[in-house]
């Protein structure tokens, strides 16, 4: 498409830490290596403190940087606003931002609570019939594995889904004294390792299968209740400052629940694995075949195929980088894998495409509310010891 057929999408992103980082990377490296229907501008980069936000933007390839997010919504040369801050700031620039008629991409979880998540659900609807269109960011989707398993999945390779086991696993805060960041603070946060990181393997286990959660169960533990307070933070990473104070979210999660075709799911997240740095292990076993996938091998799904002859059947290691792979023929000759800001690339792409056609991206804010639902059930079960909360 030539230049002047392609409207122009203007962005603007509030936060340029970790994930402001990954989404500056999918924003710069999408019109590159896809075909966009549209001419995105990293137009302005919103961050509190003047220098640190210019200095990001200087670094990340923002044109420009402020330290009012509002100041975006006015912005004629702005027609997107992405939140990569933390939970206890979306509802408010979400909301503002659709009300002003700017499409939303939103960082995970949606919200810190099924209220706000609500809230969020209930403008995008509304912004929806002005054109006006809101995704959450659940980037693990756009990993070319897990969108092939998905496709196994509704072809009927498995067959029935009889079990989900999902885990993510982290190792980030075995140390008991790595400082207070804001992911260990229920009032930004919202929740701990449930949240942060639980938030996801819900919604791959959802996505996946094509299925919803109608009841789950769980149990939530806080190993470290004391921490140094942090004197600085960036992305995980922190310096402690004098003093302790209180871990306010959980540590770990551990739930399991039943889906709407039937089958069983179970689910473990936490930032206590030692040695396990970003593992998300997904494995399906259907009536005729299983899918097993490891974020720390991303470019490989296993696949067992059931119905073949018993001699031979066993795990097949599908190597997810052949051109007719979701996404990968963008990219590198076959093996030549794809790493973590790959998803975040392809998040911008599948956005992107979505908005030209004016269709509804997903996961849409009604898909992140859903997740908020399960995320407040674990948390209701867990407090009265473990008993079944239903949903929907
Ligand atoms: C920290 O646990 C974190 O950065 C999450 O917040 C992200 O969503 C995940 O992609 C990597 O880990």
């Amino acid at each position: 498409m030539g230049e002047a057929e392609r409207a122009r999408l203007g962005v603007g992103m509030v936060g340029y830490s970790f994930m402001g980082a990954a989404h500056s990377q999918a924003w710069r490296t999408a019109p590159r290596f896809f075909d966009l229907p549209m001419q995105v501008r990293m137009q302005v980069v919103a961050g509190r403190s003047q220098t640190a936000v210019a200095a990001a933007a200087d670094k990340l390839g923002w044109e420009d940087s402020t330290t009012d997010w509002r100041s975006l919504l006015t912005r004629d040369d702005v027609q997107l606003v992405d939140i990569c801050t933390p939970g206890s700031t979306h509802v408010e620039i979400a909301v503002a931002a659709l009300e002003a008629g700017k499409h939303v991409l939103c960082e995970k979880p949606l919200a810190n609570t099924v209220a706000e998540a609500e809230e969020m659900a209930a403008a995008a609807a509304r912004a929806a019939e002005r054109g006006v269109l809101a995704m959450v960011g659940f980037t693990y989707r756009r990993v070319p594995a897990i969108q092939l398993a998905r496709r196994l999945v509704a072809d009927g390779r498995i067959g029935e889904v009889r079990h989900v086991r999902a885990q993510y696993l982290q190792d980030w805060l075995t140390d008991p004294t790595s400082p207070l960041t804001w992911r260990l603070d229920k009032e930004q946060a919202g929740s701990g390792a449930l949240g942060d990181i639980g938030a996801h393997v819900v919604d791959l286990a959802q996505f996946v299968t094509g299925e919803s959660l109608v009841g789950v169960s769980g149990i939530m533990e806080t190993f470290v209740r004391e921490r140094p307070v942090a004197a600085s933070s960036s992305g995980l990473s922190a310096e402690a400052g004098t003093g302790t104070g209180p871990v306010t979210v959980d540590d770990a999660a551990l739930f399991f629940g039943r889906l709407s075709g039937g089958g069983l799911a179970s689910f473990e997240a936490t930032r206590f694995a030692a040695g396990r740095k970003n593992a998300i292990r997904l494995e399906l076993n259907g009536s005729k075949g299983s899918l097993a996938f490891d974020f720390e091998d991303m470019n490989l799904l296993h696949f067992y195929d059931d119905t073949e002859e018993s001699t031979t059947a066993g795990f097949r290691r599908i190597v997810v980088t052949e051109p007719d792979h979701p996404y990968t023929g963008a990219w590198w000759p076959p093996g030549h894998g794809l790493g973590y800001e790959h998803g975040f690339t392809h998040q911008v792409v599948d956005l992107v495409e979505d908005l030209a056609a004016g269709r509804q991206p997903t996961p849409s804010f009604a898909d992140g509310l859903a997740v908020q639902r399960v995320l407040d059930a674990v948390e209701r079960s867990s407090e009265k010891g473990s008993g079944w909360v239903t949903l929907v």
